[in-house]
């Protein structure tokens, strides 16, 4: 979908696009609004989490998300995401920072030693004893970096996957929970559904259902391939309860960061993040 230069200069979507694009969410599992944000940040973004390689690994990297470009409110507080999210799971869903970043590289393998990841949806059903999708939980919002295409390994997505329901099996080890709610689809069986390539401007907010089936696939260029990854969570995922300032602070975002946050961002992310 495209974001009218009214709807950027309102910073928010009409009740038709908002219509529209959950909808989207809603039938297809997913909604792209190409090149939102402007090349020149996303450059800056991605050079700074080009820094990151030379941090050690752990904590370090982690509290490296915490500062600078990464919490610009066009990322952490996308007004045009925001306004979906809500739409399709009410108020007081909230995140965690810091966000994740997905990257490829010409060399990333993944399991048994693939160049393309296997298929996968980053949540579950909630329920599938129903046999039936419920409405969205669990919400993740990506944001490329740099161009994303064929030749550097845009995602591949199923569209309309997220309302496969399959008949639920009891895990016994932990290698089947693993395989139960992340290798949801066989290649073979993946074939056999309508797959498409996500190809998309850097800069572009990828709404998506985390029941989506999706996948890596390989990267054939020297370039590193990063995107954003932040998930929103419909409020009754919160087992948290209330978590003080304190808490919150002493995990590594200061308290003068804190207060330059946008009020709606301090609402979304006041939850300490999980180590
Ligand atoms: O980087 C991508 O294209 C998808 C990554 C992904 O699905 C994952 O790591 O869960």
């Amino acid at each position: 979908m495209e974001i009218t230069v009214e709807e950027q200069q309102r910073g928010e979507l009409s009740p038709k696009s908002l219509e529209l694009a959950c909808q989207r969410l809603s039938e297809i599992g997913y909604v792209i609004f190409e090149q939102v944000l402007p090349c020149s940040f996303m450059e800056e973004v991605r050079e700074a989490f080009e820094d990151k390689a030379s941090l050690p690994e752990g904590k370090e990297q982690r509290d490296h998300f915490l500062h600078g470009p990464f919490l610009d409110p066009r990322i952490i507080d996308n007004p045009f995401a925001l306004q979906i999210i809500e739409s399709a799971m009410g108020p007081k869903f909230f995140s965690f920072l810091p966000y994740g970043c997905n990257e490829t590289r010409r060399e990333s393998r993944y399991w048994n030693n693939a160049e393309k990841q296997w298929i996968h949806r980053d949540g579950g059903h909630m329920f599938p004893e129903l046999g039936m999708a419920l409405p969205v939980t669990r919400i993740v919002v990506n944001i490329p970096l740099i161009d994303f295409t064929l030749e550097n390994g845009c995602t591949e997505i199923w569209p309309g996957s997220h309302l496969i329901v399959d008949p639920v099996t009891i895990p016994e080890t932990e290698d089947e929970v693993l395989f139960r709610d992340y290798h949801v689809c066989s290649e073979e069986r993946g074939t056999t559904l309508p797959s498409v390539r996500m190809v998309m401007p850097a800069g572009s907010v990828v709404v998506r259902d985390m029941r989506c089936w999706h996948r890596a696939m390989p990267n054939y260029t020297d370039q590193v391939r990063p995107m954003t990854a932040m998930v929103y969570f419909h409020r009754l995922h919160n087992v948290l309860g209330n978590q003080s300032a304190t808490e919150r602070r002493n995990c590594g975002i200061s308290d003068t960061v804190w207060q330059q946050f946008p009020e709606r961002s301090q609402q979304i992310y006041r939850f300490y993040p999980i180590n």
